[in-house]
């Protein structure tokens, strides 16, 4: 037999290998393959058994992603695991790596279930926007209950061996490390024991509960923000007290349900995203030694980038001013791990000894010397860069790397004040540096190739998602952000509350609208900002911002001050409207001569769409970002783009390019300086494309 899957006979027991590098996905040759071995299986009269393996570093991790979207291919994956369980002779799954998806659902298809003690198993399909459809939903409640199964379906969770032994969803754990051999040795046994065929079907499902379903899709909904299907799951488990013949109907119905809608392209599309952004031009250079990192600053960013390199297994040294502001980063560095310590994450015994081993700490610049990549978090602005460029400029060693986390500044000004400008490269962490996962990998004009591979190796040791970006102001993420919070600004000028612009941008999906972000991060950082480039301002653009201005003046700064566009007395996270805005907002737009009118949530976020989308094609017309992938991936590890749209630029195709171009140009007829459309969108709606061709050029 040639092909992906493999039948071979040890003795008495058949081996049925799956071999489909990298993770034995199950696409349509695997299917074929494991229906042609389960065939020759039945019709082997020396075989009394069959374990199922794969080979190389998993068991199958799933159905073939990249087969969604395209016409169905036969045999499906479902009528696959149907006839592993319907075959007369028992079938022993031999699982190892991680078991997932359809990968699981084939060993519920099979009778009985061996894991490697290192293995995991899951139904992560929620996060692709779907539902496990291949028998996932009914086989799963059969063994494990209905409230484990949809704990385990609606998280999608990876369970360790040890916990799958424990539910049931697993019969025995191994710890030899080899599937073959150990899938046999039980399928022995079993034949020893005179034990055989156990069809999970013809198990019932258990209920504790009669209401629980009804509560389940409540906490479902309450849970999802807008991503349907995690109620489709539970939908899908409470089929399972069907027969499973109907169950399975059930199932396929809500398959298709999700799968054909624009959330599962969206969600595939971020997986692939997700993985397709560090392929940059610069990934085959080998990246630089990451031992030793320096950090210069110990406030919150210094102190969020020095936990993120901690916990990468990387020693930091953090250097401060003098000794009372190191004192002040130490403190910034602990408090990090606060809550774990709180939750019982680790004790304080082992954060102390986790800082002694990794963290040290001074006020001379001098401790840099021995670093390989030197990371400075200090003030924002273009002078202090530069002095602190020069200096360690001449500290580091040769080779180091000269890393500035600036969210905005010129990455090659700041190079150009060392000697060694191909060294030098933006690392754009987002607060708080530990926890958020964007690194925006910022290249000049000079900054060699194995710098940024570099960069893309410490995002990879950190857990993050690496973006590459261009030089500009603001970069990729803020430089968007830039224009749609200055939209918003202008709708509440022109009439709409910023309460209803919160609800609108919340209802679409983001965690928070732009004036609750407005409030957490503190008004007086785009107050600073746009008082930083007041020389430099195209007069031609509105301004938009005085409301924000006065409220600078009033000391409404948002939560540092406990109040800002909300009230957020006595140090609270959230809290009603603070009274003092819309009278403030009122006589501001009195002043500019503006007589308000009513938006409805609609027409807010197409604003706010037109505003990203257009900046954003910019962004990748220009060259700052290589794809726009690069840009969704940006807005949803940064900027709490919800994951279900894909991104803006995944969305925007959604939309349809032609109508937001439409959008653009009917703004663009009240204010041509700020609705200017950009070049790459007119290109690609006049030629019919989509962003998303150019990710696959
Ligand atoms: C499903 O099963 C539906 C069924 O219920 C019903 C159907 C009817 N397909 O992540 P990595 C690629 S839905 C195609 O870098 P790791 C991946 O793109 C599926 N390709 O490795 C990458 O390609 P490239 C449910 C896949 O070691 C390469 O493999 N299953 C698939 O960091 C290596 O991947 C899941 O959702 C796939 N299923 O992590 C599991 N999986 O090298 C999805 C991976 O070109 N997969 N690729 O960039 C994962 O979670 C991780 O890949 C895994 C390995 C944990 C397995």
């Amino acid at each position: 037999m040639s092909g992906p899957v493999t039948y071979s006979r040890d003795g008495n027991i058949a081996v049925i290998t799956i071999d489909n590098p990298p993770v034995n996905a199950l696409g349509k040759a695997v299917r074929d393959g494991i229906v042609a071995a389960i065939a020759s299986f039945e019709a082997d009269a020396d075989a009394e058994a069959a374990v199922i393996v794969g080979a190389g570093r998993t068991f199958p991790a799933g159905a073939d992603i990249s087969e969604f979207g395209k016409p169905p291919m036969a045999p499906s994956l479902t009528s696959v695991c149907n006839g592993i369980e319907n075959a007369a002779k028992p079938v022993i799954a031999s699982i190892h790596g991680t078991s997932l998806g359809g990968g699981l659902e084939v060993a519920l298809g099979a009778h009985w279930r061996i894991a490697q003690k290192t293995a995991k198993v899951g139904l992560p399909e929620v996060h692709l926007g779907i539902i496990p459809g291949a028998g996932g939903t009914q086989r799963t409640p059969r063994l494990i209950g209905a409230e484990a199964a949809v704990e385990m379906i609606t998280t999608g969770r990876h369970v360790g061996a040890a916990e799958a032994l424990k539910l049931g969803l697993v019969d025995a754990i191994d710890d030899s490390g080899d599937v073959v051999a150990a899938g046999i040795a039980f399928a022995q046994k079993l034949l020893a024991d005179g034990k055989g065929v156990r069809r999970t079907s013809d198990m019932e499902v258990s209920v504790s509960d009669p209401a629980f379903f009804d509560k389940a899709r409540s906490a479902a909904a309450a849970k999802s923000k807008g991503q349907m299907n995690l109620v489709q799951c539970v939908n899908a488990i409470e089929c399972a007290k069907l027969p499973i013949a109907e169950g399975l109907v059930k199932e396929r119905e809500i398959f298709t349900l999700c799968h054909d809608d624009p959330q599962r392209a969206a969600l595939v599309h971020a997986f692939f995203s997700e993985r397709a952004v560090a392929k940059v031009p610069e990934a085959k250079a080998t990246p630089r030694p990451l031992n030793l990192i320096g950090i210069i600053g110990g406030g919150t960013m210094g102190a969020g980038i020095t936990a993120a390199a901690i916990n990468a297994g990387i020693s930091v040294v953090m250097v401060e001013m003098n000794p009372e502001a190191v004192a002040r980063g130490e403190a910034n560095v602990r408090r990090n791990y606060a809550s774990s310590v709180t939750k019982g994450r680790m004790t304080q015994d082992q954060l102390d000894a986790m800082l002694t081993a990794k963290l040290t700490l001074s006020d001379s610049y001098d401790a840099l010397a021995d670093c390989d990549l030197i990371i400075e978090a200090v003030f924002e602005t273009m002078e202090v860069k530069k002095e602190v460029f020069a200096k360690i400029d001449a500290i580091a060693k040769p080779g180091a790397i000269l890393a500035s986390n600036t969210s905005y500044l010129d990455i090659d000004a700041i190079a150009a004040c060392t000697k060694r400008p191909e060294d030098v490269l933006g690392l754009h962490f987002f607060s708080p540096a530990h926890i958020m996962r964007l690194l925006e990998i910022v290249v000049g004009a000079k900054t060699a190739p194995e710098v940024v591979a570099t960069g893309f190796q410490l995002a990879r040791m950190m857990k993050k998602i690496g973006v590459r970006a261009g030089v500009c102001d603001g970069f990729i993420g803020n430089r968007i952000l830039g224009k749609y919070m200055t939209v918003a600004n202008y709708m509440v000028e022109d009439g709409a509350s910023p309460y209803l612009i919160d609800e609108a941008v919340r209802e679409f999906g983001y965690p928070i609208g732009p004036f609750q972000m407005g409030d957490l991060a503190g008004l007086d950082i785009g107050f600073l900002n746009r008082r930083g480039k007041e020389g430099t301002r195209n007069p031609n653009l509105r301004y938009g911002a005085g409301f924000l201005d006065t409220m600078y003046g009033n000391g409404w700064l948002g939560q540092k001050t406990d109040i800002g566009f909300y009230d957020y007395a006595g140090g609270a996270r959230s809290g009603p409207p603070n009274p003092g805005i819309m009278p403030m907002i009122e006589a501001a737009r009195e002043t500019l001569g503006i007589t308000p009118r009513a938006f409805t949530k609609a027409e807010i976020i197409r604003r706010y769409i037109a505003a990203m989308t257009n900046e954003a094609a910019k962004v990748v017309g220009e060259g700052i970002a290589l794809r726009p992938l690069d840009v969704d991936m940006a807005s949803l590890f940064g900027y709490g783009y919800p994951r279900w749209r894909g991104g803006p630029m995944q969305h925007a195709d959604e939309v349809g390019l032609a109508s937001i171009l439409a959008d653009i140009r009917e703004f663009e007829k009240e204010d041509e300086h700020f609705w200017a459309p950009a070049p790459l969108l007119v290109k690609l709606v006049e030629e019919g494309k989509k962003f998303g061709d150019l990710n696959n050029a």
